[in-house]
């Protein structure tokens, strides 16, 4: 009988620690399992793909840019674009007389907005033309000494960027200056004179 029960008592501790050494293997398992899960998001980790999006959105940024560049206006592309009052030709409504003086020359300068410092209100003075008159085969220069005693200088030019050819003549009128828009019939030779 006490080797019966001593059997038995046996044979239920094996059995438990059988379960328990089963428990535990699976546990085991188990715990080998999750760092093999683990392992696969390292992996997709791995390319700290960060930087590649902030470069990929740089570079958008710079390609956006670089597009939107020839659409704005450019100065002295000999096109008047918006924003601009000339480019490098001015506007023939554009004189010294639309602005309220009494000659000169208008200018378009290099920030494409009209030049109307060579514009000056008549005063009567001193007025010599090298050329005498409106002689558009020569160059010529017009002095006109001021009351002052002051003296300005006014030569003959073509018109830069001007397709047509145009000359624009100073002369004397009334002992004051005087110029003139003048369209050589072929062309001006850019040396402040029309071809003859
Ligand atoms: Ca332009
Ligand atoms: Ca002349
Ligand atoms: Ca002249």
């Amino acid at each position: 009988m006490i080797k019966k029960d001593n059997l038995s008592v046996l044979i239920v501790t094996l059995f438990t620690v059988m379960l328990i050494v089963t428990i535990s293997g699976c546990a085991k398992d188990d715990g080998v399992k999750t760092p093999q899960i683990t392992a696969p998001i390292n992996d997709a980790v791995e390319p700290t793909s960060g930087n590649e999006i902030i470069q990929e959105v740089e570079s958008t940024i710079s390609t956006e840019s670089s597009e939107n560049t020839p659409t704005s206006p450019v100065c002295g592309d000999n096109n008047l674009d918006e924003g601009e009052e000339c480019d490098s030709d001015v506007p023939t409504d554009a004189t010294c007389e639309s602005k309220g003086y009494d000659t000169g020359a208008v200018s378009c300068a290099s920030d494409c907005t009209i030049d109307f410092s060579e514009c000056i209100t008549a005063k009567i003075g001193a007025c010599t033309d090298t050329d005498d008159g409106m002689d558009y085969a020569v160059k010529g220069v017009v002095t006109i000494t001021n009351d002052d005693g002051s003296t300005k200088k006014y030569t003959d030019y073509c018109r830069h960027g001007s397709s047509e050819g145009f000359i624009f003549e100073y002369y004397c009128e009334n002992d004051t200056l005087a110029s003139q828009d003048y369209e050589c019939p072929k062309g001006c030779n850019n040396n402040g004179a029309c071809y003859p």
